[in-house]
């Protein structure tokens, strides 16, 4: 039977864990024979977002080109996995409302802003304390957590495989795979 292409849109805070999940799960489904693919900063903030920043207006501005992008590749049948902040409740509905019913799967990776910053694995939330990076997402910018995800992952107790299972199991029980 032919594969039906969705999104599944992973947001949180810097350090949550949602670029780890994401391509964990991206593996574990190339593993069943599925095709996916993983938007994330690595391939769009590098390449077709390359002239936008973190103010508001450039935030909304990603998010909406990556929704765009998603839409191709899950009208092209693919399981397309995007791991950006995506601070902002009304950019990420935008992206909801561009795709049918059911093929708009939010995933809230929640780490609290103290699980974050005791990781901080690239050392910006201490940047961004120190007023060396300004706007930083949870520190001195907003983060607006989902109100109705499809699914909430609790990184600040469970391990990436233990999280990237759950996503895996919602996709069954949704017929997805
Ligand atoms: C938040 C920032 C900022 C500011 C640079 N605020 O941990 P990272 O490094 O790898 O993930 C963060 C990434 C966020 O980019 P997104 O495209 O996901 O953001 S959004 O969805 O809000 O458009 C962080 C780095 O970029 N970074 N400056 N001011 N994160």
């Amino acid at each position: 039977k032919g594969q039906k292409g969705v999104v599944i849109w992973f947001t949180g805070l810097s350090a949550c864990g949602k670029s780890t999940i994401a391509n964990t799960v991206d593996h574990m489904l190339n593993q069943m024979g599925r095709h996916t693919y993983l938007l994330d900063g690595d391939n769009i903030r590098m390449g077709l977002n390359k002239n936008l920043k973190f103010s508001a207006e450039d935030r909304a501005e990603n998010i909406r080109r990556i929704g765009e992008v998603a839409k191709l590749f899950a009208d092209a049948g693919v399981i397309t996995l995007t791991a950006f902040i995506s601070p902002y409740k009304k950019d990420r509905d935008a992206v909801r409302a561009l795709l049918k019913d059911g093929e708009f799967i939010e995933v809230y990776v929640d780490a609290s802003l103290e699980t974050c910053e005791k990781r901080d694995p690239k050392g910006l939330y201490k940047k961004a304390r120190a007023g060396e990076i300004k706007g930083f997402t949870g520190i001195d910018d907003p983060y607006e957590a989902p109100e109705k995800p499809e699914l909430v992952l609790d990184s600040n107790n469970k391990g990436i495989d233990a999280l990237a299972n759950e996503v895996v199991a919602y996709l069954k029980s949704k017929n997805l795979l």
